[in-house]
């Protein structure tokens, strides 16, 4: 059912007209009680622009698109890559059997399959990393998209945790500055290069394995002893006398929900250990079955789906930040807004009908404390308020701190955490009209115990399914791109009149032929 036909809907049309005042009703115990907690991690929800009768009409909303349904649906690999009665891609969306590995694994035969073959993948991954032992310190991963983003922000998410000595190094993108510098840091007889593609015919990447080729050949090194293949079965990149060993992905598990799978794990089990990475799994894994398994209102993902919806399509606020509290979060805003935009930036529902409400937000975001010293003067005082999604850990990765002025580095981050919460949430008023700040700014705050590979691996998980609750409740398809693709094609076909044409500028009648638009 279209979403603004639900009984709920309307409901909840009724209820934005007199949404909570924050700068009223916020208060300590308003902070208690709207919480909730799984997973090891408590999300307060206390400084959202809700009150329990908003979020009973949320849970009904839930309810009556039927959202925990079609989470079992897509965990069980039935077909949900679709759009009804037009052409699509019509396929499982199996990310989740990745990492069912462990305890409590699906029995749906098309889940159970796919987690045989990650987990086949998974053994062949762990023969090779003991048989290169010893042979190599830096890691290379050269691809774009899904198979960089996710893979990178874990890398660098992870580096507490490396085991001592390896150097990990990502290209993407095709500007040859990105190559050359990345080349220059590299001892290439000490580097394993890592080349996923799932199409196999991405031309960044192609172009940038050709390039980092090149370098080996010139400094009298044979690329098949150090190139990793990471694709589709059958893509062109499918040659395994071509490289040192190939690993694959499939069709069901999308670009930018593949860091789990061999996407990520060569890369991150090379950095990790195997057994490093098995944890992130794991992780990931507990969230999968918390989203599966927990009824409405204990399920975390959910919730922060529901509170997006509430800030999207009845407080009509467009975009979204996330700000971890954490500098080894750094990339993960660039690979949730990816996750994001690319599952949920959509116009037409699940029965090709465009559709009369908003979608995904713009999502952004950076580190705190950082982020506070540039854009949160916007935040506080600007004209639009942004939601924030704000993530803490009570501990630091290598708990090492310094106490400096009575207070040491962690406690100073996480007092800048929930006082800008607070802050947003109260204003300030001041005679002075430069110094008063409105305050009823909507934020939430995801807290875990400290960001350890299982819960790095949760929060990805975590993240991967409030999307896609988000487009179940939206009843859109979160798992296509054409948009992606639409880039994709029109820059091939483009890149022949460069062959012909030194300078493409300006573009003439030849360029705009060629885009066929
Ligand atoms: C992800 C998208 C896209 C994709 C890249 C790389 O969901 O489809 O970001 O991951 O375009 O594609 P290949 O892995 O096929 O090179």
């Amino acid at each position: 059912m279209s979403f603004t036909r639900h009984p709920a809907f309307q409901k909840l049309l009724s209820l934005r007209q007199n949404p909570v005042d924050l700068t009223k009703e916020l208060a300590p115990d308003r902070l208690e009680k709207m919480l909730l907690k799984g997973c090891g991690f408590s999300l307060f929800y206390g400084t959202e622009r809700v009150t329990e009768e908003t979020l009973d009409a949320l849970y009904l909303l839930a309810e009556e698109a039927r959202v925990l349904e079609k989470m079992q649906r897509m965990q069980a690999g039935e077909v949900i890559n679709e759009i009804r009665g037009v052409e699509s891609e019509k396929r499982s969306v199996l990310h989740t059997a990745m990492r069912d590995l462990f305890d409590k694994r699906q029995e749906a035969p098309a889940a159970k399959a796919a987690a045989l073959l990650a987990e086949r993948e998974l053994t062949k991954l762990e023969n090779f990393l003991e048989k290169i032992k010893g042979k190599f310190s830096h890691v290379l991963q050269i691809g774009i998209g899904g198979s960089d983003l996710g893979p990178r922000a874990l890398a660098i998410a992870s580096e507490a945790f490396y085991k001592p000595g390896v150097q990990p190094h990502f290209i993407s993108n095709v500007d040859p500055d990105d190559t050359i510098s990345t080349l220059n840091k590299l001892d290439l007889s000490k580097t394993l290069v890592i080349v996923v593609s799932k199409s196999g015919t991405t031309l960044e990447t192609e172009t940038n394995e050709a390039f980092v080729r090149d370098r080996f050949q010139k400094a009298g090194l044979s690329p098949h002893d150090h190139f990793v293949a990471v694709t589709g079965e059958g893509s062109p990149m499918d040659d395994p006398s071509f490289y040192l060993a190939s690993f694959y992905i499939w069709d069901f598990v999308g670009g930018r929900y593949s860091a789990t799978s061999m996407v990520g794990a060569p890369l991150l089990s090379f950095c990790l250990g195997i057994e490093g990475f098995k944890e992130v799994l794991r992780g990931a894994h507990e969230m999968d079955l918390h989203a599966l398994k927990s009824p409405l209102r204990s399920n975390l993902p959910l919730l922060s789906a529901l509170l997006g919806v509430w800030n999207r399509n009845f407080l009509s606020l467009p975009t979204v930040a996330i700000i971890p509290y954490s500098q080894a979060l750094v990339r993960f805003p660039a690979h949730l807004q990816q996750l994001d935009m690319e599952s949920n930036g959509k116009g037409v529902d699940k029965e090709g009908r465009s559709v009369d409400f908003s979608t995904g937000p713009v999502v952004w975001g950076e580190p705190g404390t950082n982020g506070q010293h540039s854009f949160y003067q916007l935040i506080h005082q600007g004209t639009d308020p942004i939601p924030l999604e704000l993530i803490g850990f009570k501990k630091s990765q290598y708990e090492k701190d310094f106490s400096f002025a009575g207070t040491s580095s962690q406690q100073k981050l996480l007092s800048n955490l929930f006082a800008q919460a607070i802050a947003l949430a109260l204003g300030q008023k001041s005679d002075n009209p430069n110094r008063s700040f409105p305050g009823n700014r909507p934020s939430r705050i995801l807290m875990a115990e400290q960001l350890d590979l299982y819960t790095l691996g949760a929060l990805l998980s975590y993240y991967e399914h409030k999307v896609a609750f988000q487009g179940f409740l939206w009843n859109i398809n979160s798992f296509d791109q054409e948009g992606v693709q639409l880039g994709k094609r029109l820059a091939t076909q483009l890149l022949s009149h460069f062959q012909e044409t030194p300078s493409p500028f300006p573009l003439g009648d030849a360029y705009w032929k060629a885009l066929s638009l």
